[in-house]
């Protein structure tokens, strides 16, 4: 267990030696400050914990982090180890059968016309997607521009997944395009690294942008296409100094509800300008591995 906590620490380091040299990164954070109201980068900010706090092991199962620095040790074997260091952001889903909201919402401190993103993301322990196949969507991530699902012709796009029930209990993706997203067979307890990719049209009128997106499970070297729309209309809002994406959160609704309590742990999110990959062409081919 040591060596593959060494190799993970390892990975992270040498990925953001990478990233620092390739483009702007607008915010890394593994939360292992335990504060999100510093995260460290001079634009981005979280927003307030919405069911989301930073848990850690170190040296038992605590929360460190909800609004404020706390510390609530947790006795009931939960096991909270983070994908890089110690901490992690932990979304809590209480057992409610209709629905239920866990949200992290964040601000990027500007406008970009195309950016990157990957976070790492644990399986719930537990993790049952009720209801039959494509039925009951739960939500992975959104990103906009001045504002969430606002009228597209002026507020730009609106960009993000959800995924919906496989009948088994576990998800696929949700779309035209969906693929399997989770089994729960085999994926309960993984973590997996999701990365985004998204760029708004060179102007409005010309349907010129793109929406990426890439999932590898921990003990895979390659990742997976989840969603490849070349050529799309990704709307800029006409808003002035709001041309581009400003903001997002991660996780929120899950209406499929869950019957148990129900943890997510992200770790290690990160949003930059340039790509997250280390060499072109694109994944499959030679990714970085975070
Ligand atoms: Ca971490």
């Amino acid at each position: 267990m040591k060596m593959i906590l060494m190799k993970r620490m390892l990975l992270a380091m040498g990925c953001a030696l990478v990233a620092v040299a390739s483009g702007e990164i607008i915010v890394h954070d593994s939360f292992e400050s335990a504060d999100m109201s510093a995260p460290g980068y001079d634009k981005f900010s979280w927003d307030r914990n919405n069911r989301t706090s930073i848990v850690t092991m170190d040296p038992e199962a605590t929360v460190v982090w909800n609004n404020r620095a706390i510390r609530n040790v947790v006795t009931d074997g939960r096991d909270w180890s983070a994908y890089t260091g110690d901490h992690s952001l932990r979304f809590r889903y209480p057992a409610m059968p209709n629905g239920e909201l866990a949200e992290q919402r964040f601000f990027l401190g500007g406008a970009y016309p195309e950016i990157w993103l990957s976070w790492w993301i644990r399986v719930p322990t537990n993790f049952y997607h009720q209801g039959g196949y494509m039925e009951r969507n739960h939500k992975l991530f959104y990103i906009w521009q001045s504002g969430y699902t606002a009228n597209v012709e002026t507020h730009g796009a609106t960009i993000g997944l959800e995924f919906r029930g496989d009948g088994n209990g576990g998800s696929v993706t949700q779309g035209s395009d969906s693929v399997p997203f989770i089994d729960v067979s085999t994926d309960r307890g993984r973590w997996m690294h999701f990365v985004v990719n998204v760029k708004q049209n060179s102007e409005n009128g010309v349907n010129d942008g793109h929406i990426k997106m890439w999932r590898k499970w921990e003990d895979e070297s390659t990742y997976d296409v989840i969603r490849d729309r070349e050529n799309v209309s990704v709307r800029i809002s006409t808003i002035e100094g709001e041309e581009g994406f400003r903001e997002g959160y991660l996780m929120g609704w899950h209406n499929g509800g869950y019957q148990q309590n129900t943890e997510w742990l992200l770790d290690d999110f990160v949003v930059s300008t340039e790509s997250l990959f280390d060499s072109r062409p694109l994944p499959p081919i030679n990714p970085v591995v975070r």
